[in-house]
């Protein structure tokens, strides 16, 4: 047992300050390690310590090994914290950190590398006793071997990268006279993005939700579930807003599917926080891919469960055990995120700029996760995203309602943000009603447009 008195957190944005919050109410120091373009911002003001890893560029940064293991070093930091992206599901990095004697805040490193092979990632899957979706048990090595799997399963198939994620690289086959030209594209942009150029098939689901289980091993072999997310609402594979509990999913449901999931997550002897994704279709569940990491949209299930995410990974590093048992896992109310960018809520064009007036929402059942205030200069070579909203209530209709509320009071003055596109999401029927797969935003989206011109 390892007693972490001080973490260098390799992130920046709000879930630095996420992570830095969780560390300070633990009586544990923190370490910002940040570029020269984020020497402003909140949780670098709040860190008890700041070591600057580099310039604005995040490959000379945020992705800088060498300067991130110097500056733990430096600062005498005894864990690091990699939050989500950049360093955070490379294991390689992970092998590092535990090589130099500083704790890992993360899975064990064989099990990233595992996830992070989409193909090994469904053998194990598969092995263990997850339910997949049909395709090729591993990579397809040639044109007729392709044609021979997807006569089995049917079409349309999807050609997807083994190395991909976030949908780069995939390939709808609608029919076999298309099968050689498109396989051929998804192996040549596969090898152009990853350097890897192995593609596998599926069977193309065509309205599926996207429904994320969030689980915890303590690395020793046991593990629980902490209920799903319902991630369907997304643009070019960016969340827009998330739920949980899933609108579809029922409580009998819910148990099955975390039981089959908790299960699986024990006996690969899973160390940290993890999420499970599925495809949802016509009431089957079908495994596409693990994350290894904690989940921007991690709140919604801290709202539900009551559980600090981020403590329980912390106290996981330190070799104690899981808080709780799944029996002690109580799901209470609705919870919603919605995603706040510095982006034109049109044309999702990026907004970067000093900020002019900052006001958060607040009051009962409202948080917000964001390092803004008056004046901060939102810097232009990061992702766009500037604040979560996350709204509990007591039931899903009352989630919606205090999300408006609290939309209706924030004020972001001096750059373009999303706030409008959310109050208009809110005003629509299906999504009031939760009736939306994973097709349903851009299509809506479409619509807006369509009804401008
Ligand atoms: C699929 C699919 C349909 N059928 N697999 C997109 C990114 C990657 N994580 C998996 N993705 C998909 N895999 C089969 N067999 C449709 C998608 C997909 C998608 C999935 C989740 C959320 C949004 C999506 C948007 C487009 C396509």
């Amino acid at each position: 047992m390892a007693e972490i008195k001080k973490v260098l957190i390799a992130n920046r944005g709000e879930i630095a300050l996420r992570i830095h919050r969780a560390c300070h109410e633990m009586g544990i120091k923190t370490v910002a390690a940040h570029s020269t373009a984020d020497a402003d911002a909140m949780h670098v003001r709040l860190a008890d310590e700041a070591v600057c890893i580099g310039p604005p560029s995040a490959t000379e940064s945020y992705l800088n090994v060498a300067n991130i293991i110097s500056a733990a070093e430096i600062s005498r930091a005894d864990a690091i914290h990699p939050g989500y992206g950049f360093l955070s599901e490379n294991a390689r990095f992970a092998e590092i950190v535990e090589a130099h004697g500083i704790i890992w805040i993360g899975p064990k490193p064989e099990h990233i590398r595992t996830m992070g092979d989409k193909i090994e990632a469904k053998l194990t899957a598969a092995k263990l006793g997850l339910p997949l979706v049909p395709g090729s048990d591993g990579p397809i090595a040639d044109v007729a071997e392709a044609k021979k799997i997807a006569s089995e399963i049917g079409y349309p198939v999807l050609i997807k990268a083994a190395s991909g994620g976030g949908g780069r690289g995939m390939k709808v086959v609608p029919s076999e006279d298309q099968l050689e030209t498109l396989m051929g594209q998804a192996g040549s942009e596969a090898a152009a993005a990853f350097g890897d150029a192995t593609v596998y098939m599926e069977k193309y689901l065509g309205n599926p939700r996207h429904i994320e289980f969030q689980i915890f091993g303590d690395g020793k072999g046991n593990a629980i579930h902490l209920g799903e997310r319902d991630c369907s609402l997304q643009r070019r594979h960016q969340k827009v807003l998330e739920e949980a509990p899933s609108p579809i999913i029922s409580p009998e449901e819910r148990d099955r599917m975390g039981g089959i999931v908790a299960r699986a997550m024990a006996d690969m002897g899973y160390r940290g926080a993890g999420t499970i994704e599925f495809l949802w279709e016509d009431g089957e569940f079908y495994f596409i891919e693990m994350n290894t990491r904690l989940q921007v949209e991690h709140p919604i299930t801290e709202a539900i469960t009551g559980l600090d995410l981020v403590r329980e990974q912390i106290r996981i590093a330190e070799g104690h055990g899981l808080t709780l048992r799944q029996d002690d896992v109580i799901f209470r109310g609705h919870a919603i995120e919605c995603r706040i960018n510095a982006e034109d809520p049109r044309t999702f064009a990026p907004s970067p700029g000093t900020i002019k007036q900052y006001h958060a929402p607040g009051g009962m059942n409202v948080r917000v996760d964001s390092g803004l205030y008056a004046g901060y200069r939102i810097p232009p070579y990061y992702n766009s995203m500037i604040a979560k909203l996350i709204v509990y209530g007591t039931t899903r209709n009352g989630a919606l309602r205090r999300l408006r509320r609290a939309l209706e009071e924030f004020v972001v003055d001096g750059v373009k943000t999303t706030i409008p596109l959310h109050q208009a999401l809110l005003d629509e029927p299906d999504f009031q009603t939760g009736n939306y797969t994973i097709k349903w935003l851009e299509e809506w989206l479409a619509r807006e447009i369509e009804n401008d011109a």
